[in-house]
């Protein structure tokens, strides 16, 4: 075991079990979602989870940054990757932990004793998918768990950490420690906006850590959400990507990245220098062919799980964004975020 040298990449957020089945609109109307989108489910929601099991769904381990951890693995030597969060005690947790362990993950989960795992509704219609997150027991992830030393010396022996965005609504004292610690010892700091609804409604506790992210990553719709509840006033991808790299930073020493991908259309770079100009790059996706396509959810987990693994191999941001856009590919090719086996390589 390689844990005496602790894992090089700490990943941290909500521990999910994805219940995902074909849906129409009918069903989208009588639960008030949107085809394309993410949220916490409220009472109105909870029926919908026994419905998606009635219409023989599939149960997917989820949870967007534990899906980039098994990603970033999938591309990395052995025993790199550590994901945190907290699951309840029942099976859905075991199937969970099982997952991460065949993909060489390690995770050092809370347990809570009285809710159970969360879950995620996922409804498929075409090549759209809705999410609706009941959190329960990834709900009760606590800073105390993090703080215990054995926990929190390998905090201190991880070089990356990457936290999902969603995490914000759940415990910012948590992700704020992660962030000092990377700032402090100039060690790398990543956050994914992960959903419009963190920068519309999660809008201080998101500014409360940006300061702290060497790279940003979000796709175009968390963009614009970004920018219209910072009121920049543009929804131009380009002049977003450019003011999220400007936005002021904690450890200077590292200039921020901001990542902006875009479904099939290029992905937007942003690096910003200590002038305070920023070099925009484009790069192209990598095409799948549309008979190809499985299941696109998840599709950025996976970007940010190939340019995780990049960096911490000491890649280029160019490689790093092409490993990002390879694993991205070859995860639309199967159902939920998963990577094909016998293992590729890149
Ligand atoms: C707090 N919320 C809403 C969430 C999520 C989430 N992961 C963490 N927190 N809502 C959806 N997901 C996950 O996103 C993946 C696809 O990108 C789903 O579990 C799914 O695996």
């Amino acid at each position: 075991m390689a844990a005496s040298q602790g894992y090089p990449l700490l990943c941290l957020e909500n521990p999910l079990l994805d219940i995902q089945a074909r849906g129409d609109a009918a069903l989208l109307e009588k639960y008030g979602l949107k085809d394309n989108d993410a949220i916490l489910a409220e009472d109105q929601h909870m029926g919908l989870y026994e419905e998606l099991l009635s219409r023989d769904a599939k149960l997917i381990p989820g949870g967007a940054a534990q899906n980039t951890a098994r990603g970033a693995q999938y591309m990395l030597p052995d025993n790199q990757v550590l994901y945190i969060g907290c699951v309840g005690k029942d099976k859905y947790a075991d199937l969970l932990k099982k997952t991460c362990e065949e993909a060489g993950v390690h995770t050092e989960y809370r347990i809570d004793d009285a809710q159970p795992t969360g879950k995620c509704g996922v409804v498929i219609t075409g090549h759209n998918r809705s999410m609706c997150t009941h959190l329960a027991a990834a709900n009760e992830y606590k800073i105390e768990h993090l703080k215990q030393p054995q926990i929190w010396s390998l905090v201190e022996k991880a070089q990356v950490y990457y936290v999902g965005g969603y995490h914000l609504t759940v415990c910012v004292p948590a992700i704020l420690a992660l962030a000092e610690e990377a700032a402090a010892k100039n060690k790398v700091f990543m956050l994914s906006l992960s959903a419009p609804f963190i920068p519309q409604f999660f809008k201080d506790q998101l500014d409360s850590v940006m300061p702290y992210t060497d790279y940003t990553f979000c796709n175009e719709t968390e963009a614009r959400a970004f920018s219209a509840s910072h009121e920049w006033g543009t929804e131009d991808i380009s002049e977003i990507t450019k003011k999220l790299a400007q936005l002021p930073k904690k450890n200077t020493q590292r200039p921020r990245i901001a990542i902006v991908t875009q479904g099939t259309l290029p992905t937007v770079v942003g690096i910003a220098s200590a002038n305070g100009d920023v070099q925009l790059k484009e790069f192209p996706i990598r095409e799948v062919a549309k008979e190809a396509i499985e299941d696109t959810t998840g599709a950025g987990d996976a970007f940010a799980g190939g340019f995780c693994a990049g960096i911490l191999q000491g890649k280029s941001l160019e490689d790093s964004i092409d490993m990002g856009q390879w694993l991205a590919s070859k995860s639309i090719q199967e159902l939920g975020t998963s990577f094909p086996l016998p293992k590729q390589t890149y």
